[in-house]
């Protein structure tokens, strides 16, 4: 007897930053249920698969999911009832087909991609296996580094930064526990730094810290000092990964560098800036360092940073396969950000992956600003084998379940566990 969706209902749940998201139940005739959480984005890409929010300014400020919920329960659940929760490819397309726009703007993502992951959940739960071995065979044994947002900026934090990510990456660790470990405790260690130069020690919505330096380098100046302080070589035991979300301060053809005062660049200014940055700090990867349509810009930033560093486009590609193939051809980048509510669908998204392994590319599984307490996106960059994720800082509890489920996998692979890029 193959199993069969038997009912699926969504609900209307709260994320890390109080905003409305969606929640998915899949259940099966058995009376397995699988349920999947989705997160939400603050600097989000244009070409993003869209989030369908209600807009009624008297619930939530418009930002309400209940029209998502309602088609969740009443146009995906019907024709999705008597699937069996395995065909996860067939599910997805049948999703993508009822939606019939190119950015999943009838149904919205938020909805289908909700109902996709609960669809593998109930599925691995079937299989009696954990969601990375179902999804990623009796090959997911690679446990990802962390990239650690330390420092906040940009629109998740009203601090000093105009760039949106300083990330701390143990590269050298031996396994993640350990690399978790060098985190937490250059976590601490900056947090006392700041605190010393009389700094606050609030955090942002990625949980790093947000205080009000005087220039974007001093960021990366302060992380360093606090690696050294927490007994750590930068650049060996530990490096420097950076998002510079730079869509955000993208305005009339210039990049401008308001909050640090360092001014308006161009594409090739803000190149030489980070080649500089490179040659200065233990940076090993630039996401987004120019905006999500200066393809000319990247190109260039690419020829000049690519055989050194990692380039990464995030609101360049936004996880679809039609810009990732752009970018490869056009040689724009040379690994992406993956975000499963991006393109809004598992398959999807591992089509994606499939085309960053096939480029030779390197790839990294992330996390929204707004997320939840689910931890799918911790199981599926296990599944998908990449070595890479952020997931946010070593506080806020909707960044450590992630954290946390990879401290369980790497016990429960424990022998046979891969840890590394
Ligand atoms: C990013 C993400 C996650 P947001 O730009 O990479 O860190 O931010 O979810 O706000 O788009
Ligand atoms: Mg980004």
């Amino acid at each position: 007897m193959f199993p069969r969706i038997d009912a699926i209902h969504a609900l209307e749940i709260l994320d890390s930053r109080g905003n409305p998201t969606i929640r998915v139940n899949v259940v099966l005739d058995n009376g397995i249920v699988g349920t999947a959480s989705v997160p939400s984005g603050a600097s989000t890409g244009e070409n993003e698969a869209v989030e369908l929010r209600d807009g009624d300014k008297k619930r939530y400020g418009g930002k309400g999911v209940l029209t998502a919920v309602s088609n969740v329960n009443k146009l995906i659940a019907p024709a999705l009832v008597g699937f069996d929760p395995r065909q996860q490819a067939q599910i997805d397309l049948t999703m993508i087909e009822l939606d019939g726009t190119p950015n999943k703007a009838r149904l919205g993502a938020n909805a289908i991609l909700g109902v996709s992951q609960a669809v593998a959940r109930a599925a691995a739960e079937y299989s009696d296996l954990p969601l990375y071995a179902y999804l990623g065979g009796a090959g997911a044994v690679h446990i990802p580094v962390p990239m650690m947002n330390v420092l906040n900026g940009g629109k998740h934090a009203d601090s000093g930064m105009d760039f949106q990510e300083f990330m701390i990456y143990p590269i050298g660790a031996p396994t993640f526990a350990e690399a978790l470990r060098y985190g937490a405790e250059t976590f601490h260690a900056l947090k006392k730094i700041l605190a010393a130069k009389g700094y606050a020690t609030s955090v942002g919505d990625e949980g790093g810290f947000a205080p009000q330096v005087k220039s974007n380098d001093e960021a990366c100046e302060l992380i360093v000092e606090a690696i050294a302080a927490a007994g750590y070589q930068p650049g060996k035991d530990i490096a420097i990964a950076l998002d510079l979300a730079a869509s955000s301060f993208f305005e009339d053809g210039q990049y401008r560098l308001t909050r640090s005062g360092q001014g308006d660049k161009s594409a090739a200014e803000m190149t030489a800036l980070l080649k500089l940055w490179v040659e200065k700090y233990p940076i090993v990867s630039i996401e987004d360092g120019l905006a999500e349509n200066d393809w000319a810009g990247f190109r260039e930033q690419t020829a000049v940073l690519g055989d050194k560093i990692q380039i990464v486009g995030d609101d360049l590609l936004v996880t679809n396969t039609r810009f990732i193939e752009r970018a490869v051809a056009e040689k724009s980048c040379n690994a992406a950000l993956i975000k499963l509510n991006q393109i809004g669908s598992v398959t999807e998204t591992i089509a994606a992956i499939h085309l960053c392994r096939k480029a030779g590319w390197g790839f990294v599984i992330s996390h929204r600003s707004g997320e939840t307490e689910d931890t799918f996106m911790a199981e599926f960059a296990v599944a998908m084998g990449g070595g890479q994720l952020k997931t946010g800082s070593a506080c806020r509890s909707e960044r450590i379940a992630k954290y946390n489920r990879l401290l369980e996998i790497e016990q429960e692979l424990g022998r046979a566990a891969v840890f590394g890029r």
